[in-house]
Parts: structure tokens; C-alpha cells; sequence
């Protein structure tokens, strides 16, 4: 799961992304890793990996991970290939959610390209330019959608009414995906991977003494952050981000906030293995069943699929781990189809 980081020159996205980048984290077995100078994955904070721990004391201890992009800063014109154009809007294509940093911090040496501190404004110059670039490639499809369903192929149909729909919503300066449509009518155009399609998380990058009072975000959903304060915090020790959240009554760090948010944007939950060897936490799609789960652990398991053994996350911690858990009769026995729910503590039963 992928994640890209745009926005503005100037605006805080390096120095996000570095922030991620120096996290150190405990226990884990995926600190940061850079792919490339660009691309580096993080592991998701979540309490309930550490509460697991307490239980079983494993030999390992294996954390999610998203991957996270710094994409090369926008400008106007990008959909034209302006500036870095043509590249950023080829790496944003791949990605499965969109973080966007706007700019709230003052600081008049550092020089904001339209001269003036107003994120409500830089949110619609960026946001314009992937309503353009997504029309250019609508406007083309759309035609071939229509010349095509002239044969009167049902999908071909399909796909033009809602390529029409969507064109009339960017030509009004809408994002794709605030237009109202049917699962169907949305696996239609899904090969497209429109922009304006993707979930955006809003980060707005603030001033230090703003840190912990009320702030207005100029849109949803939206983290408030200081990213030059998150990436010293991030270099620190653990006790001692522990006395800076205590000073200022925080319960945890912006980044910490953010990476949660970034994961909840991508519609995604954790299932858990644990035992003496590993606890590991595992990301599904949001309404995965049982096999599915499986399949991430190993194609094999997908295969050989013979039954689950579920114990909610609830049921496992009160019950003090599996054991007692059973004895209680707390441990489901589930086929292929059960729809895993978020924190489920699960043993897949194989054959061979
Ligand atoms: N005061 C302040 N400066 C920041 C903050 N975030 C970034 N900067 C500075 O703004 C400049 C541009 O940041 P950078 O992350 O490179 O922006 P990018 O072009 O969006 O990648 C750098 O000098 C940063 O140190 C912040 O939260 N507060
Ligand atoms: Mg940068």
C-alpha cells in the first residue's frame, strides 16, 4: 500500500517525508527502509501489537507498513508537464492514497510561490491541476467509450454514462470522487486510476506555538502537524518524547497521528498472528474474508484453506491469550467466507 506525499513547492513535504524517515522505531523489524530516495516504508504505531507481546513474549515482532512517496513538488501548469509535470503525475498514478501538505507555517525566508500564506487557496491551485490532468485522459476515453458502445456492449455503455458523469463534475471543478456511483458503475473506470479519484488526506504544516491549540483545517480529513519539530522529535529517545508529550498534554506525536490517519485513508484493517515465535500484525482491504486473510500470509494458505480460528482482540487480551480464550469458549471456528473484523487474533488451520 502506497502513499504519496504532494503538494506546493516549499511547503513541508521533504521534511515530512524525513521525518518518517528518522522515526525510530521499537521493536520492529521494518524501521524505515529507503527504497529509493523518494520511496521509504514505515511501520504503522498500534498499541494492540504491544498489548499481544505482553501475552505471548515472541521471539519476533512484526509491525504493518505502508510506503510512503515524496513526489517532486507541483506547480501550475503540471498537467502540461510544466516543471516536473509529466514525472509527478506518472508517480502519483501508482499510489493508493493521497497526502497532501499544505502550508500554514509563517517564516519569511522561506519563500512561498504565490507569495502569500493561504492554504484554502494553495489547496485549489493543487487540486485544479489533477482536475485537469484527469480531464485530459476522460475526454479521450469518453469518446472511445461512446464510439465503442454503438455496438450496444452493455459495458461500453456503462463506462460512457459514467465517464460522462465524471467529465461534468471535473468540467465544474469537482473531484471524480465526489460523484455519487454504483460499486459497479466505479469497477468500470477503475483501470483508469483517476487522481481525483484517490482518498486525500489534508496535512496542514504549522507554526511551533500552534502545536496543541484548535486549529482550522481548510478541509477534511485533515492533520495538523509542525513538521520541522516532527523530524527532531523523531531523532529523540523514547523517554524523552515521552516528557515533551507530557509538557505540552499531548497523547502522541503528530507523526504517530498521521501515520494512523494515512492507514484509515487507505480502508484498510490489521488481523494479528501470535504466538511463542512471531506476533505479527497483517493489513487487509476493509470487508476481506478468512481465505483472503490467509492468502496474505501465503499463497499456499489461500489454497489450502481449511478453517479459522478466531479469537476477537477483546477476547484474546481479557482472556490473557489463546489458552483461556478457548477454555471459554471464545474461539470461533470459521469457514472460507467469514468477513474478518479489525484486531482479529487468528490460526489458520492448512491441508496439504
Ligand atoms: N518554520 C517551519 N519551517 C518549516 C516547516 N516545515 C518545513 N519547513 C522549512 O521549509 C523549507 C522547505 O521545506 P521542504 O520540506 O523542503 O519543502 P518541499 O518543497 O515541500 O519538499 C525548509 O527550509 C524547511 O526547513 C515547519 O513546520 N516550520
Ligand atoms: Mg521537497
Amino acid at each position: 500500500m502506497k502513499v504519496g506525499i504532494i503538494g506546493l513547492p516549499n511547503v513541508g513535504k521533504s521534511t515530512l517525508f524525513t521525518a518518517l524517515t528518522k522515526k525510530q522505531v521499537d521493536a520492529s523489524n521494518y524501521p524505515f527502509c529507503t527504497i529509493d530516495p523518494n520511496i521509504g516504508c514505515v511501520s504503522v504505531p498500534d498499541q494492540r501489537l504491544q498489548q499481544l507481546t505482553k501475552i505471548d513474549h515472541p521471539d519476533k515482532i512484526v509491525p504493518t507498513i505502508i510506503e510512503f512517496v515524496d513526489i517532486a513538488g507541483l506547480v501550475k501548469g503540471a498537467h502540461k508537464g510544466e516543471g516536473l509535470g509529466n514525472k509527478f503525475l506518472s508517480n502519483i498514478k501508482e499510489v493508493d492514497a493521497i497526502v497532501h501538505v499544505v502550508r500554514e507555517f509563517e517564516n519569511k525566508n522561506i519563500t512561498h510561490v504565490h507569495g502569500k500564506i493561504d492554504p484554502q487557496d494553495d489547496i485549489e491551485i493543487v487540486e485544479l491541476e489533477l482536475i485537469l490532468a484527469d480531464l485530459e485522459i476522460i475526454s479521450k476515453q469518453c469518446k472511445q467509450a461512446q464510439k465503442n458502445s454503438k455496438s450496444g456492449d452493455k459495458e461500453q455503455i456503462l463506462r460512457a454514462s459514467v465517464l460522462e458523469k465524471i467529465e461534468q463534475a471535473l468540467e465544474k471543478n469537482q473531484l471524480a470522487k465526489t460523484v455519487d456511483l454504483t460499486q459497479k458503475e466505479k469497477n468500470s473506470i477503475k483501470d483508469l486510476q483517476l487522481l481525483t479519484n484517490k482518498p486525500i488526506l489534508y496535512v496542514l504544516n504549522i507554526n511551533e506555538d500552534q502545536i496543541g491549540k484548535k486549529i482550522n483545517c481548510p478541509k477534511n480529513p485533515c492533520v495538523p502537524i509542525c513538521a520541522k519539530l516532527e523530524s527532531e522529535l523523531a531523532q529523540l529517545p523514547s523517554q524523552e518524547v515521552q516528557e515533551y508529550l507530557q509538557e505540552y498534554n499531548l497523547k502522541e506525536t503528530g507523526l504517530n497521528k498521521f501515520i494512523q490517519t494515512s492507514y484509515q485513508l487507505l480502508d484498510l484493517i490489521t488481523f494479528f498472528t501470535s504466538g511463542p515465535k512471531e506476533t505479527h500484525a497483517w493489513t487487509i482491504k476493509k470487508g476481506a474474508n478468512a481465505q483472503q486473510a490467509a492468502g496474505k500470509i501465503h499463497s499456499d494458505f489461500y489454497k489450502n484453506f481449511i478453517r479459522a480460528e478466531i479469537i476477537s482482540y477483546q477476547d484474546y487480551i481479557k482472556s490473557n491469550g489463546e489458552l483461556k480464550a478457548k477454555e471459554k469458549g471464545l474461539m470461533r471456528i470459521e469457514g472460507k467466507e467469514c468477513i474478518v473484523q479489525d484486531g482479529d487474533v487468528i490460526y489458520f488451520r492448512i491441508g496439504n
